[in-house]
């Protein structure tokens, strides 16, 4: 170690977390740690070993804090983001861009030497008076091909704590690396606080150097802003998957239970707040991850590993009829921070959607809250936040997965790809192949924009495999470097497409919350060509007659063949507009997008006016 690092570290450090630090014997990260401590000059330091001491220190820090408040079930706490910190900030999230380097016109950057100073202006002395927490945490199964070695460094014990249920501990891993350079950095600071939450909102900004596997996040609190594993990891992962020639994705993986207790691996790409969490969740199967997955190729097979050992979840709509398994764990015993709900006196937290009258007073993140009580633009403040999260750790799920951590990943059937549609996709349809399904269904992928993000919702909004607001990387190249990701592959994953938002013409959902469970359990079948698919310009989708028994045999509901005709009609118009709006953004926005996706548009475009042709715009798949 440097003498002036060394110096630092033994001045700033009391003698037992020193120890802790040094055990670890990396300069680059001691360096970092060191750099920041000088520059936001914090009254402590500890650093966390992932005992079960120190991991209840952190816990205990954020109830002291203030920063959660305990609940009346026991092990359950609640925190409070402010009121305008309430989803990812996309406006304020930007790549650190040396000078020139591109990665497009459809990623938010700003020039280094600026952007760098910006955020560190906002941190500069931001820990003044309060605790450093230092910690660490492994990005995958530790000891895997899939591990990637991260350090936190955070003055929230809630961002630490989240982080804790959230990632699998990483003081051994780190260890493990010995001086390698190669781990990912966060420094975080919630900036002066106001009542608890992040003061000077305007100031927020989370900044992420690509060359120095670093993200600054600074005067915010919310998790997708904070907590460095999640999104802006994922930021970091998929620049270094494509150097590399692997994949990090936005996407959960399940087990999904086939016949003879045959388990299928899936993985599942859906923009924020569109089902990718309720899928994961589904009744009868089992859960690896709800969010972020990192696929590799391994002896001729595509394998992928949960990057996170815990859920951060949307709680609206969480109910016992809905989302059971997740309902069984917020209604009792066990470590679960809930997010930016509604709390009564009686310490019980309430959320929308949960099947139950809300109460008409407590505390939410607007402060003290009364039915009725409005923002300073007049709009009625809701009980619970649309946004507001439960964490969990997915070891305390019943339907945990029994290869959850397994360091070899799972191997991978098929990818499904999902977003807010009302009314162009069917429900559920296969692609022909891995180029069509990368193209036609998860570069072509369009959502409505929803609460998870700051800004205007019910948008239709192009995101390129729902992974949009973290692609790191030219939008061409990302695309290029999952075309590729099949070759040497010897049975390629299948790839289908799913919308569970289809809505008739008096914009009534067509679909009840459970349904996606048939199309899942279609499309195990077919990964095995257990049943048969019809054609159609754009894939595969299933017969009536299977969907029929699978909804009898799963739901115990009469699938009828009205229901069928309506939810799986090929909407030619609609589709064939779908692909002019994507050809757009792609020609004007894209100039890298390899020629093999204008083709696959072109040709879907020509079967699709052969259709048309032949019977008409609105096709029955009675008719095909
Ligand atoms: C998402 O918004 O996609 C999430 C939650 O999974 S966040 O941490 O905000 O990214
Ligand atoms: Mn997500």
């Amino acid at each position: 170690m440097s003498n002036n690092i060394k110096e630092l570290l033994e001045q700033r450090l009391d003698k037992d977390n020193l120890k802790k630090l040094t055990a670890i014997n990396n300069i680059k990260m001691h360096k970092f740690i060191a750099d920041a401590i000088e520059f936001t000059r914090p009254a402590s330091v500890f650093v966390c070993n992932d005992s079960d001491e120190d991991l209840l220190y952190i816990r205990n820090r954020a109830i002291e804090s203030g920063e959660e408040k305990a609940l009346a079930i026991d092990g359950h706490t609640c925190h409070f983001d402010g009121f305008y910190d309430q989803a990812r900030d996309k406006a304020n999230t930007k790549y650190l861009l040396a000078k020139g380097k591109d990665l497009g016109a459809s990623l938010n950057s700003t020039d280094k030497e600026e952007g760098t100073k910006e955020v560190l202006g906002f941190l500069k002395d931001s820990m003044v008076g309060r605790e450093m927490l230092v910690c660490f945490f492994c990005l995958g199964p530790a000891n895997s091909e899939f591990s990637i070695a991260c350090v936190q460094i955070t003055d929230s014990p809630y961002v630490a704590h989240s982080e804790c249920l959230l990632y699998r501990p990483g003081y051994e891993q780190f260890k493990s690396i010995g001086d390698s350079p190669d781990f990912f950095r966060f420094l975080h600071s919630e900036g002066e606080l106001e009542a608890l939450v992040s003061k000077n909102i305007e100031k927020r900004r989370v900044y992420i150097d690509l060359d120095e596997n670093i993200v600054y996040s600074a005067n915010t609190q919310y998790g997708g802003n904070t907590i460095g594993l999640k999104k802006l990891a994922l930021r970091l992962a998929i620049n270094k998957a494509s150097r590399e020639g692997w994949l990090a994705e936005h996407m959960f993986v399940m087990g999904v239970h086939g016949p003879k207790d045959r388990v299928t691996y899936f993985t599942g790409a859906f923009p924020s707040a569109c089902g990718k969490t309720s899928t994961s969740m589904l009744p009868g199967q089992t859960i690896v991850g709800d969010d972020i997955a990192y696929l590799r190729k391994k002896g001729g097979e595509i394998r992928c590993v949960n990057v996170e050992s815990g859920i951060f979840g949307i709680i609206r709509d969480v109910n016992a009829d809905d989302d059971p398994v997740i309902y069984e764990a917020l209604t009792n015993p066990g470590e679960i921070i809930f997010g930016n709900v509604l709390v009564t006196d009686d310490g019980k937290p309430h959320w929308l959607g949960m099947g139950c009258e809300l109460p008409t007073e407590g505390t939410n993140y607007s402060g003290k809250w009364h039915k009725g009580k409005t923002d300073d633009k007049g709009n009625e403040i809701s009980p619970s936040h649309k946004n507001a999260r439960y964490t969990v750790r997915i070891s305390d799920l019943s339907n945990r997965d029994e290869n959850l951590n397994n360091p070899e990943g799972v191997p991978l059937g098929a990818i499904i790809y999902g977003g807010r549609d009302s009314d162009t996709l069917v429900p559920v349809e296969q692609a022909f192949d891995w180029t069509e399904g990368i193209v036609g269904k998860g570069a072509m992928l369009e959502s409505e924009t929803t609460a998870a993000t700051l800004g205007a919702e019910g948008v239709r909004t192009f995101n390129i495999m729902s992974n949009m607001d973290f692609v790191s990387l030219p939008l061409g190249r990302y695309i290029q470097n999952n075309l590729d990701f099949a070759q040497g592959v010897d049975r390629p994953p299948l790839i289908f497409s799913v919308n569970y938002f289809l809505r008739d013409k008096d914009g009534k959902y067509l679909n009840g919350m459970l349904d996606k469970l048939v199309w899942v359990l279609w499309a195990e079948l077919r990964v095995h060509g257990d049943v048969d698919a019809i054609e159609t310009p754009t894939g595969l989708i299933p017969g009536y007659e299977d969907l029929a028994e699978l909804f009898k045999r799963e739901l115990n509901e009469d699938f009828t063949k009205e229901n069928y005709a309506e939810q799986f009609a090929i909407r030619v118009p609609k589709l064939l507009a779908k692909i002019d709006r994507i050809e757009e953004i792609y020609k004007t926005k894209v100039p890298d997008t390899p020629q093999v996706v204008y083709d696959v548009f072109k040709t879907q475009r020509t079967r699709l006016n052969a259709a048309k042709e032949k019977l008409g715009e609105y096709i029955s798949p009675f008719d095909l």
